[in-house]
């Protein structure tokens, strides 16, 4: 049984989660009309972002396809065949019916305001909703952007530009700031586990095999890292994306990089 509270009461035994998000061959008009016959596709570029995506919809239990990419070394680009899917050639990217979209945040407001019923996101009323809010977008627009910056000033040798100065200061705010919250609250946005969660992890997690660096001055980081991967969403999530990964949820520096 799809355990999905957007469907109608009903014998909803037939349909299959992988493929089906309402029993289309039964009403063909209806679902032609709410466009709802078409099926969600996570274009999947292991070792990237897009893991966040595939654990998204485990995590709310909807029905996708799942289509995985290699990187293609040396410089582990999306291979060609990804980057025609859109026009960005980034990861990650969904496709649902015609719609085909990239960018992390913009997906992850598509899905739950099309596919989640409310859930993993707070409402406006709710007293968390500021930091709901503030941390789903922390990640690709203030975190994420000064780890990258770091990571590459470092590989070009450059640890000591004002770059690379420049961006460790902003790592370390970022991360004293997920700390402090994170020694209040067993979540970002408070003790219930939201989409801000959802989103931030791939940060302090895979992408430290691109560049590695520690947490250790961060335990609270480090407890929610842990208890983000008791999760069975994310176990399902990591072993469907990127089988034979060991999620980095270590405090310390990852020795294994791919760079
Ligand atoms: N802001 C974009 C960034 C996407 C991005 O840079 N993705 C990386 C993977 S982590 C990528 O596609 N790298 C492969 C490439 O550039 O060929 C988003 O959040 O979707």
């Amino acid at each position: 049984m799809l355990n999905n509270p957007s469907l109608p009461a009903g014998p909803h035994d037939d349909i299959n989660p992988s493929t089906d998000r309402l029993p289309s061959c039964q009403f063909p008009y209806l679902c032609k009309y709410l466009d709802m016959s078409s099926t969600l596709t996570v274009h999947h570029l292991r070792r990237s972002q897009s893991e966040r995506v595939i654990w998204l919809c485990e995590e709310l239990g909807i029905p996708y396809n799942l289509k995985s990419y290699d990187r293609v070394p040396p410089d582990m680009k999306a291979p060609e065949e990804y980057q025609k899917i859109h026009w960005s050639g980034t990861a990650p990217v969904i496709e649902d019916g015609s719609v085909i979209l990239a960018e992390s945040n913009a997906i992850f407001e598509y899905i739950l305001t099309k596919y989640s019923d409310g859930r993993l996101s707070l409402p406006p009323t709710h007293p968390h909703y500021a930091d709901y809010v503030f941390w789903l977008h922390r990640a690709n627009g203030g975190t994420q952007p000064a780890l990258i910056s770091l990571m590459f000033s470092r590989l070009g040798g450059k640890e000591e530009s004002l770059e690379s100065k420049y961006a460790q200061t902003r790592v370390n705010q970022n991360f004293e700031a997920m700390d402090a919250q994170l020694a209040k609250f067993q979540y970002l946005a408070g003790d219930e586990f939201t989409a801000a969660d959802c989103i931030s992890v791939f940060s302090l997690t895979t992408l430290r095999l691109f560049g590695a660096f520690s947490l250790e001055k961060y335990p609270n980081i480090v407890k929610w890292l842990q208890r983000i991967s008791q999760r069975e969403g994310y176990k399902r999530a990591m072993a469907k994306g990127d089988p034979g990964l060991e999620p980095v949820i270590c405090a310390h520096a990852p020795e294994n990089t791919i760079w």
